[in-house]
């Protein structure tokens, strides 16, 4: 008869899949995986521009936490739908291996002593560090996505500041264990002959001998069989969230908010953000005869009609709106005024400025947005009036939005009501 132990007790942990190997193969997989998490992470901040104007700066307080900040280019034009797109599908498929990596050392988590030494001490704090911000990273992710985020305080900044935590204590524990992991998947074909000649699971020698079990159950899976099974749950993971990236695989997204669900059909039947019923946009304020185009700059303010915009020079761009939560759209058909063709009518004629945009909607975040000289002056940057070949839906944007290459999603305004051109 076994007498019961606690969870302190080696003993406890009887999985015969737990050991250096399974731990070190799912390690050097977050080795990279979170790594590019952290730099898409940071790079996707820099895409706001938050630099370039307080509107656009999610994260006011992140003090020398911005060095890196720099100016956003406008090419590739899929460069922010390729960045966000790898940060979250990568972030999701991650989960299970992520889960796997805690399961596969959490004996250690309750191992007493607490600390055997101050070393050991700081040690047990950094990895608490490790866990709960790598936990806190991935579910505040997610539950953004989800559009279900119920943590107190802006998902922007406890986002960022958790990630510098996180990666902190991330890149602590590489250095100590990269060398293990390492050394031990080494080992691998020694111990996948092993494992041909029936020899048992678990049974490695070496150091971190405290991951394998003193009294292992009767092996039901193989530690490769596991591997794959964290593999496919990953793989499910991908299949069923890479779709929200691509207009003909959106309805596989199962899992994405902006997925599978039609968008609708026609020429503006792709993803939409928010309504303007949501944004409390009003069709009343919205017709030829309300609606006017606020220009201002150097040379004063002008007003302008739908009527009278569509008179100017009209250009087209084919460009993806890509949105920070992760999703983005096939290049569509925009089709209007060019933003340097707006500043050269308020006295900017070859020197364009950066752009201050205000939407008609009066409360929410994405109501205003700075772009920075560069993205003024590429000339696939428009204020649209038309996308693939027809007027704007109310919901894109009726009757005129920004679309600026390469830029995140918010900073593509809708329901555009006036734009101040001038240095910020
Ligand atoms: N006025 C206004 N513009 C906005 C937003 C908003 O909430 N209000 N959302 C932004 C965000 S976050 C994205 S991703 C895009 C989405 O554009 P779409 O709804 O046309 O696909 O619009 C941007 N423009
Ligand atoms: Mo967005």
């Amino acid at each position: 008869m076994r007498l019961p132990v606690s969870p302190t007790s080696p003993r406890f942990w009887r999985s015969p899949v737990r050991g250096t190997w399974f731990t070190s193969v799912l390690g050097l997989v977050l080795l990279v995986g979170i790594t590019v998490l952290f730099v898409t992470g940071l790079v996707s901040y820099a895409a706001y521009n938050p630099d370039l104007s307080p509107v656009n700066d999610k994260t006011p307080d992140k003090g020398i936490l911005g060095f890196y900040l720099f100016a956003w280019p406008t090419g590739p034009h899929w460069l922010y739908r390729l960045n966000q797109g790898v940060h979250v599908t990568l972030g999701i498929t991650l989960i299970p291996v992520l889960l796997a990596k805690l399961w596969s050392v959490v004996p250690r988590l309750f191992a007493l002593p607490p600390a055997r030494s101050l070393t050991h001490a700081l040690e047990r704090v950094s990895l608490l560090l490790l866990v709960g911000g790598g936990l806190f990273e991935f579910v505040t992710g997610v539950l953004n996505i989800q559009l279900d985020y119920v943590f107190p305080g802006s998902f922007y900044p406890l986002h960022f500041y958790g990630a510098w935590v996180f990666f902190s204590a991330f890149v602590a524990h590489a250095l100590l264990k990269t060398p293990t992991a390492l050394r031990s998947l080494r080992r691998l074909r020694e111990e996948e002959n092993e494992e041909r000649n029936g020899e048992k699971n678990g049974e490695e020698n070496g150091e971190e001998n405290d991951l394998v079990s003193p009294d292992p159950l009767e092996p039901t899976v193989s530690r490769r069989g596991a591997l794959w099974f964290v593999g496919g749950g990953s793989l499910l993971l991908f299949a069923t969230t890479v779709g929200q990236n691509f207009d003909a695989l959106r309805r596989t997204a199962l899992l994405a908010p902006h997925g599978g669900a039609d968008p609708g059909t026609g020429p503006n039947g792709f993803q939409i953000n928010k309504t303007a019923a949501y944004a409390g946009i009003d069709a009343a304020q919205t017709g030829e005869d309300a609606w006017r185009l606020v220009v201002t700059g150097r040379t004063g303010t002008v007003r302008l009609s739908r009527a009278q915009l569509a008179e100017l020079p009209l250009h087209s761009s084919a460009l993806p709106i890509a949105c920070v939560e992760g999703w983005s759209t096939s290049d569509q058909w925009w089709r209007g005024v060019r933003l340097r063709d707006l500043a050269a009518l308020v006295g900017y004629d070859d020197d364009p400025p950066d752009v201050f945009v205000e939407s008609l909607q009066r409360r929410g975040a994405f109501r205003h947005a700075a772009l920075r000289a560069n993205q003024v002056t590429d000339p696939r940057s428009l204020l649209a009036l038309y996308v693939n070949g027809e007027d704007l839906s109310p919901d894109h944007g009726h009757p005129a939005r920004v679309i600026v290459p390469a830029a995140p999603g918010v900073l593509n305004t809708k329901w555009v009501a006036r734009m101040t051109f001038g240095d910020l």
